[in-house]
This record gives C-alpha cells, structure tokens and sequence, in this order.
C-alpha cells in the first residue's frame, strides 16, 4: 500500500502518539474531517450559495473572517456568528458545545453581544454547531464551517483550506472588488509561494499553535518550550520585518502569510499575554511587529472582521470563573493600540 502523504505542518499538527502526548499533559489539536474542493463539480464557486460559521473569538475562523472581508465576499457569502462562550454545564443537551444564541449576555458587558446571530443556513434553525455535524453523520465540533446553502451539506471545515479556496474562487464567488482592486493571497509565482508556504510553516507552528501548546498544556516543559519557540519567532519575524523595512511579511503586498499571522498577534497582548502564559513580551514591545499589526489593522475590511469583545469573552469565560479580566490600558487600550502607531516610541 502506498504511504498516505506527510500531513502539513502549516495546516495540521502531526498526530503521531497524540493519545499518549495528550496523557501527559500536551495539548494535541486535532485533524479537521471535512476536505471537499469548493470549485469541484460538488460545490460549484458562484455567489450567493455558501456559507460561513464562526466565532469571532477563535483565531481560526479569523482567518476566514478576514480572507471574506478583504476579498470583498462579505456580501456574496453569508455568515453566523456563534456566542464566544461555549455552553456551560446546565445546558439541556449539552456542555462546552459552540452555540447560535444571540440572546445570551456576556459577562464582559453585561448586555447582548451584536455580532451573534442565530442559525440561519441550514433551514434547521439549530442551537448548537455539532448539530450541523450531526446531520451529515459527523461528531466533530469544531468552527470554522464553510456551508453550501444549497446542497445543505458542509464544504470544509479546515481554515488553512478555506482561506486559500476563498482566494483562488474569489471572482466566481461574486467579489464587489474588482481584480485590481482586491489582494491575491497566493499569486501565481513558484519563488513567492515557497516563501509564504516557509512563512505559514513556521508561523502555524510556532506561534497560531504555539499559543495553544503554550496556554493549554499542564506540563510545564511542554509550555516552555512552545513558549521559546513563540516569542523565538516573533523575533525572527520583527527582523525581517525590519531588515529592508518591507510593509508586509513577503514584501509590498499582503498575502497569505500576513493574513494568518494576524489573528494571533491581533490577541496577543490583550488576551494571550495573559490566558496563555505568553507573558514574556508584548507585541507593542516588538517596533516592526506592532507597525506591521496597525499597517495590517488599516486595510479595509481587517478592523471589521473581527471584536475584541468577543475574543476578551471567550478566552476568559468559564476557566476564569466567568470574570473578564479589564487591562490593558496603558499606555494605551485594545483596539486602539492598533490605530495610533505614533504613540508608543
Ligand atoms: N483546523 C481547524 C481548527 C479549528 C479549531 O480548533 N477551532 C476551535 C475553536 S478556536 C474549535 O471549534 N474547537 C472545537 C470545540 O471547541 O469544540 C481550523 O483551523 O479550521
């Protein structure tokens, strides 16, 4: 029998031993089950026929948020968006699921949360996402979900693909952008893809992941060592931001590679620095990374596809006893951060 392909390290963890790392305190993330080609004769690119579900506090469906709003499909595939807490143990059917429920109160705020929706693809109406698992025969539970509206079926639920067939499908899927006015996240170009693939490489790893190897794992060497690694690559990557001063990651242009690394350094030091022990720097002490956050933070679309209200909420939910922690805010507040590039030296 031939051996099935290496997985990709930019896309999914290998899963060698993963029961017993899991065993001794690592924390494992699992492979994603829904791999269909949007594009394929099965799900045909054309607008208005898919769908999105996310939470905006998951830096995975981040992604997608960002990939939809700056490729201009905001309008052309419809989204829900479920409450950043999961659910909690008096839950009639279940506990810690992701659920559609816009009436629930966040903490945080003490009122509703604007940007939760409920379900409104599947005709179902469901509360809970392992429901739309459920009806295709699946127990996973994870978001994101990229939905065919029409087939009713789910197309994909890997971020790493989704973005990358958003991008290759953006014309088709109904773009309000025309074809220069939008980025192309993986151009055409054999040398650049192998830098951005090297990017997402290491970035994956070492700090989207990282940042969960580091916060969730009950072994302290494992938490040092994603540790290291993280805040080893953010080094690397201010100094290669600030070698030839380039604005984004591979150059003058935003692509794949600034898109996935943001998310993670979006919540980094409003939320991570905190919840996942990343407490050696932060992202404003870092000068290359934090101008290249705001540069990021300014292209049309960044700043709505995402709240940090819903990030504050759902990492500090349950585990912190449903108490939201205030800071920062010195020398300035999050988002803001983000807009006043000047004001921190
Ligand atoms: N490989 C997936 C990972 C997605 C993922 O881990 N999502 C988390 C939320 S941040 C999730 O929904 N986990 C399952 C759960 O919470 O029940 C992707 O990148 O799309």
């Amino acid at each position: 029998m031939p051996k099935p392909p290496a997985p990709d390290t930019s896309v999914e963890e290998p899963q060698t031993n993963a029961a017993d790392r899991r065993k001794k305190g690592e924390f494992v993330r699992g492979v994603s089950g829904f791999r269909n080609v949007l594009g394929s004769p099965d799900f045909p690119a054309e607008p208005n026929r898919y769908h999105l579900f996310v939470a905006l506090n998951c830096p995975w469906c981040h992604r997608v948020t960002l990939a939809r709003n700056v490729l201009g499909l905001a309008d052309s595939i419809t989204m829900d968006v479920a409450f950043p807490s999961r659910t909690t143990e008096d839950d009639p059917v279940e506990a810690n699921r992701w659920e559609f429920n816009p009436a629930r109160i966040a903490s945080l705020t003490g009122a509703t949360l604007p940007e939760c929706t409920l379900e409104t693809a599947t005709g179902k109406g469901f509360r809970l996402v392992t429901e739309i698992y459920q009806a295709e025969g699946s127990n996973e539970a994870s978001v994101p979900i990229l939905y065919d509206k029409k087939s009713k079926r789910i197309v994909a639920n890997e971020s790493a693909d989704i973005i990358r067939m958003l991008n290759e499908q953006t014309g088709a899927l109904g773009s309000s952008l025309g074809d220069g006015e939008r980025p192309d996240l993986y151009p055409d170009d054999t040398a650049l893809r192998a830098e951005i693939n090297a990017l997402n490489d290491r970035i994956y790893v070492a700090i989207n992941n990282g940042a969960y190897k580091a916060g969730f794992s009950t072994d302290q060497a494992v938490y040092g060592a994603a540790f290291t690694a993280y805040f080893e690559a953010l080094e690397m990557l201010d100094g290669h931001l600030a070698a030839d001063n380039r604005p984004f990651l591979t150059g003058n242009t935003f692509t794949e590679a600034d898109l996935r690394l943001f998310p993670t350094l979006y919540r980094h030091d409003p939320v991570y620095y905190l919840r996942m022990k990343l407490n050696g720097a932060r992202i404003l002490d870092y000068p290359h990374l934090w101008r290249w956050l705001c540069r990021v933070y300014a292209l049309p679309g960044v700043a709505d596809s995402n709240s940090l209200v819903h990030c504050r909420q759902g990492y500090f939910g349950r585990s912190w006893n449903n108490v939201v922690p205030l800071g920062p805010f010195k020398p300035m507040g999050y988002p803001e951060a983000y807009e006043f590039p000047e004001l921190v030296g």
